[in-house]
């Protein structure tokens, strides 16, 4: 009796080992549970099958990022409404090995594998490859040279695993660009030799990822820095490619697909330049003002400011809507404190009469905006219209009680509040109302601040 109880609970403990093992490094994001797609059992019906490759002593291997990381992941690879098993393993030696596995009445069975060259198995996709539902499995490899990552794109075949695709490339973004319920794989490549960068559009025809189209980015670009599929003014589907600028700054190159062709709509076509995109801050191409349409974020001063440009000036943007053949549209301008994670949407009453400035000491960091000294002509007038301050460090609950500011955020770390003047210039000042309105969080600290973008 207690030998059948103690093999039971060593059943158990195994049970939970293996939970732990195969949600692998996802757990130390703290979302590796939640993302466990069915219950332990069917991971029970697989063990079999993975023990036999772990006895020849190889170990789970899970990728670096991305949404599907863990070392087991069970995707209905045909659409038929049954999960397939995807394994990953590091075989002594170094190499990695991925297996697929399709339920049977009482287990799994493999029906493919193949190895992989790479330092690290960088990030895990599932491309659809048709409006059916079949998905490929994408394989993105980490290199030596960390700029740069290798994919295999496998589907899976009655010959196993085969290879669809192989390509080296610096940035991925997968998404459906023309609507056909097939995604399609760009690439930015970098070309060895020249050192420029193109986006590669692939998409799947008969059994095989093809390039559908390219076309330049800007000759600006350093590295790519971000992609993200939205639709630009004119209505068509594009990706937006920020960029890291070579002399320093950023540029974004709108690429969109129309009848098969990509189609660089900010690239000035003689030049190969992007420079009616650039801004020094880094900041990225989002839907500033909420209308469906991408912006592009430029610098409200131009460019051959850059040498000079005051800190308080390279913080205004001016945002964008491009569409080829047309003139730029801008729809909105921000002030953006990048380092401090907060920016303004600028009051329209403020014009080009108000400018930035900014005080920080200990723990606290005070950005002013004043309207300009030739538009208010008094000396002894106040100018100021809002200051913005930033408390950081372990007494800012107290420094930001004591300096009596009004709170509007609080993240992990910061805590931002403001000031409006009693006695601001006539026509430019605000109220609560309008500082609650234009004060926004940058969306990459939603995670520490939790702040509903
Ligand atoms: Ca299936
Ligand atoms: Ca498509
Ligand atoms: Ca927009």
């Amino acid at each position: 009796m207690e030998a059948h109880s103690k093999g039971k609970t060593g059943k158990w403990l195994a049970l939970v080992f293996l939970i732990l093992l195969l949600s692998g490094c996802s757990l130390e994001y703290g979302d590796g549970l939640l993302s466990l797609p069915k219950l332990p059992g069917e991971y029970l019906l697989l063990q079999h099958e993975i023990d036999a490759i772990l006895s020849t002593g190889a170990v789970y291997a899970t990728a670096e990022t991305g949404g599907d990381r863990q070392a087991v992941q069970l995707v209905d690879m045909d659409g038929d409404g049954e999960d397939e098993a995807i394994a990953f393993f590091r075989m002594p030696g170094g190499d990695f090995l991925v297996c697929a596995y399709q339920r049977t009445a009482d287990g799994y069975e493999e029906i493919g594998r193949a190895e992989g060259f790479g330092s690290s198995i960088h990030a895990v996709h599932y491309p659809r490859v048709s409006a059916d539902g079949h998905l490929a499995l994408a394989l993105s490899w980490g290199l030596e040279d960390a700029s740069t990552y290798g994919m295999t794109v496998f589907g899976i075949t009655e010959n196993g695993l085969e290879s669809l695709l192989d390509i080296q490339y610096s940035s991925l973004l997968v998404e459906d660009m023309n609507g056909d319920s097939a995604d399609e794989l760009c690439f930015a490549v970098r070309d060895a030799v020249t050192g420029g960068y193109s986006l590669h559009i692939y998409n799947c025809q008969d059994e095989g990822y093809r390039l559908m189209s390219e076309t330049p980015l800007c000759v600006e670009v350093r590295s790519v820095a971000l992609m993200r599929f939205g639709t630009t003014r004119g209505g068509r589907s594009a990706v937006f490619v920020d960029s890291a600028a070579t002399g320093g700054g950023y540029v974004t190159d709108v690429v969109s697909l129309e009848g098969g062709v990509a189609v660089n709509e900010t690239v000035d076509m003689v030049a190969g330049s992007g420079a009616v995109t650039w801004r020094l801050v880094s900041v990225s191409s989002t839907d500033i003002n909420g209308d469906g349409v991408i912006d592009v974020p430029v610098a409200a001063e131009p460019q051959s400011g850059q040498e000079t440009q005051q800190t308080e000036a390279r913080f205004k943007l001016q945002w964008v809507d491009f569409a080829q053949g047309e003139e730029p549209e801008p729809v909105a301008e921000t002030y953006h404190s990048v380092a401090e994670e907060w920016y303004l949407m600028w009051p329209d009453i403020w014009g080009g009469a108000v400018t930035a400035s900014r005080r920080s000491s200990s723990g606290v960091s005070r950005t002013t905006f004043s309207l300009a000294p030739d538009r208010l002509p008094e000396r002894k007038s106040n100018r100021t219209l809002l200051t913005v301050c930033v408390y950081t460090g372990d007494n800012r609950a107290s420094y930001a009680v004591a300096d009596g500011v009004k709170i509007l955020r609080q993240t992990a770390g910061s805590i931002y509040g403001y000031i409006l003047p009693e006695n601001a210039p006539e026509g430019y000042a605000l109220t609560d109302e309008d500082v609650s309105e234009i004060f926004r969080l940058m969306e990459r600290d939603w995670t520490a601040g939790g702040y509903p973008q």
